[in-house]
């Protein structure tokens, strides 16, 4: 595999860019092998630096359901730059787009638009804790909801990949506003909220666990934490950013049937330009400036590209629908990889839920943190240099989500188990 000028561009980016990265998961710290640089993409392709092809099952970390450079996207953002970048100032499409978002997704009332998940749940923390009076969050062990202070205690992610969940330079203060619970342990809940629920303001989940690698909740978990947190009097935060737009048009929220106060959006909603969202009830949202004293602010917020993008992303989602067809893909490229390691006696689980998925390196079952850290991720590294080399690209760590697009074809599935065949036979 051709790699000069990605090394190249990774010496280079050494001199001016902290680890080379912009953000951690990109510097392939938890496999193998130096990282690709990409230059393009169309569809389920992306091509590196020395013009290796790949077939991606990253999708940028979610954001890509329709598959790289989806026509409708750039044509949207085309006629949108020739109008200007940004105002600074409100537009009709940030209207058309929210009128949107609170149509599809069950708990919106009111919606605001951010610059990227972690804004959004940032947002959603500090306007729990305005409405609630509260100081206490909740997070599970192996969660992750962006880089926000609070937030990054036992994360998983990046935390999860390189061992550190919990990040220098967070005061204790904060980290001790943060309690975690385990995952998928309805007791753990019941204890917490037993001992401590007057003072928590908000529990955040991912109400299906993206970045542990994909756990499902356990049936009957997510109904539980709602009525905790109601008879608490504290919010139910849905961290929708991965899963919103992915597992339905209404999200996990939908599929699940569990409806929380607030919801963080981001990913998929920005058609691969940077945008978040967070909303909920209107009683709860309007407590944010200018309405409210929450105060929440951003100068690129509702951008008119980002926004452009983002509704051309979503409308063809609606028009389109797609997510039998995905979930059928995703169905397919699990159970056949499941299959091949079988065959080889390499111990090998999975979960998948829609178009979102793991295989771990573990016997299994993988239902929470714990269960995910006995995947051995060693093994799980040399299967990402070896299937890099045969021109698949997977996420370079055990702990995170794969996703298929509406671009990707029965003949993407079809070579890229053939390529897992071929690279679990010399692991
Ligand atoms: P961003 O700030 O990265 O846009 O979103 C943070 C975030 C919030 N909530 C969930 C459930 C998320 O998965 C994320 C970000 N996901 C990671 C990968 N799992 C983004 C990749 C990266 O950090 O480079």
């Amino acid at each position: 595999m051709k790699n000069a000028k990605s090394n190249e561009l990774r010496q280079q980016a050494l001199e001016v860019i902290p680890g080379g990265v912009n953000s951690p998961v990109r510097a392939f710290g938890a496999v193998p092998g130096d990282p690709v640089f990409l230059a393009r993409a169309a569809g389920s392709r992306v091509f590196d630096a020395d013009d290796n092809e790949y077939i991606d099952y990253v999708c940028s970390w979610g954001p890509l359901i329709l598959g790289h450079a989806p026509g409708c996207v750039v044509e949207a953002v085309q006629q949108a730059v020739a109008g200007g970048t940004s105002f600074g100032a409100s537009t009709a499409r940030e209207v058309e787009f929210a009128s949107l978002l609170v149509s599809l997704v069950p708990s919106l009332e009111k919606v605001r638009l951010v610059n990227s998940g972690t804004e959004a749940t940032m947002s959603a923390i500090r306007l729990a804790r305005g409405f609630t009076g509260r100081d206490k969050v909740v997070k599970v062990e192996g969660g992750y909801h962006g880089h926000a202070d609070g937030l990054l205690v036992r994360a998983g992610s990046g935390g999860a990949t390189f061992g550190v969940p919990d990040s220098g330079g967070v005061p204790a203060g904060t980290a001790a506003d943060t309690i975690t619970i385990p995952y998928n342990d309805p007791a753990a809940a019941e204890e917490l909220f037993g001992n401590v629920g007057d003072e928590v303001a908000a529990l955040i989940i991912e109400p299906v666990a993206g970045n542990m690698g994909v756990v499902p909740p356990a049936a009957g978990y997510l109904k539980g934490l709602r009525d905790l947190t109601r008879r608490a009097g504290s919010l139910l935060i849905f961290d929708e950013v991965i899963t919103g737009l992915r597992l339905g048009l209404g999200g996990a929220q939908q599929r699940f049937g569990v409806l929380p106060d607030l919801t963080c959006l981001g990913k998929i909603i920005g058609g691969g330009l940077p945008v978040g969202a967070f909303g909920g009830d209107a009683a709860v949202m309007d407590r944010l400036a200018p309405t409210g004293p929450v105060y929440q602010a951003g100068t690129l917020s509702g951008n008119p590209l980002a926004v452009a993008a983002g509704l051309a992303a979503v409308s063809e989602l609606v028009s389109k629908n797609p997510y039998d067809e995905l979930e059928l893909m995703a169905t397919q490229l699990v159970d056949g990889l499941l299959a091949g390691a079988r065959d080889l006696g390499i111990p090998m689980c999975a979960n998948r839920v829609g178009s979102m998925f793991t295989a771990f390196f573990a016997e299994g079952p993988v239902t929470d943190y714990a269960s995910a850290k006995t995947a051995d991720a060693e093994l799980f590294g040399r299967y990402h240099r070896a299937m890099l080399e045969r021109g698949i690209y997977l996420a370079p760590s055990q702990f995170e989500a794969g996703f298929v697009s509406t671009a990707h074809t029965n003949d993407d599935i079809t070579r890229t188990l053939e390529a897992a065949r071929d690279a679990l036979k010399g692991l």
